[in-house]
């Protein structure tokens, strides 16, 4: 039997069950499509998986507390990220850590703010696994050479994240605050990211990078733990 007709003939049973669930006669819900999932709405469902493919299912959305930003390299300064052979805006990046306890995670339609106003939204078609490094580049940044256990995603526009200090916060599908963070103004000197004194922690405070021990006067260790080694050396990342 086809999908489509075997899911129709299994409408009345599913009537039945939902009256049950309502404590509601089969009568009261008979003819109320917003009830029971007509026949229309299956197919609709099943043409949405075609377009969705690349995503399993079973990989959901990601959550509020699931996410912990790491590291913003809002001022480059001499700093080439994307090893394009010059530093300038397109260098800014935001690394984030799925959190460990976290399932694996679908992050599409994930949305940057900064200072309230939406800059963005993130557009990747696979499963992040738990425990994973992602870095937010703007959407003219070269491709990323990174070490395993890191992936990076793109926005789809420029990130622009400004010098006189922010609030930067993730925004998941339902429009909740995955995760924020704010930085000071900082003009002086070479650029250098805020990280987290210890990676993937949320509750470590902000540095500046090039200030920590760890990070022997590197200035920023976008893709990569503060000790500059991979993120499977400082993150549990998912075996
Ligand atoms: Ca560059
Ligand atoms: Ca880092």
């Amino acid at each position: 039997m086809p999908c489509a007709s075997f899911r129709h003939a299994l409408l009345p049973c599913l009537t039945v069950l939902a009256s049950a669930c309502l404590s509601l006669p089969p009568s009261a819900l008979a003819g109320q499509s917003d009830v029971v999932a007509s026949p229309q709405d299956v197919l609709a469902t099943d043409a949405d998986d075609a377009v969705q493919a690349a995503v399993p299912e079973t990989c959901l959305p990601v959550l509020t507390g699931e996410l912990i930003v790491n590291e913003v390299l809002v001022r480059p300064g001499g700093l080439d990220v994307d090893g394009d052979g010059v530093s300038n805006g397109r260098d800014e990046a935001i690394e984030f850590v799925l959190d460990a306890s976290a399932s694996a995670a679908n992050l599409e339609g994930v949305t940057l703010e900064v200072d309230g106003v939406l800059r963005g939204s993130v557009h990747l078609a696979e499963c992040v696994p738990k425990g994973t490094l992602v870095v937010l580049v703007g959407s003219t940044t070269q491709a990323l050479d990174l070490p395993p256990g890191a992936v990076a995603v793109r926005l789809d526009k420029t990130l622009k994240l400004p010098d006189e200090g922010g609030t930067l916060a993730l925004r998941g599908v339902t429009g909740s605050v995955l995760a924020q963070v704010s930085w000071p103004a900082e003009k002086d000197g070479l650029g250098t990211s805020r990280t987290r004194t210890r990676d993937g922690d949320r509750n470590a405070g902000f540095a500046r990078h090039a200030d920590l021990p760890l990070a022997k006067g590197q200035r920023a260790s976008i893709g990569w733990c503060l000790s500059g080694k991979t993120p499977c050396d400082c993150l549990p990342c998912a075996k």
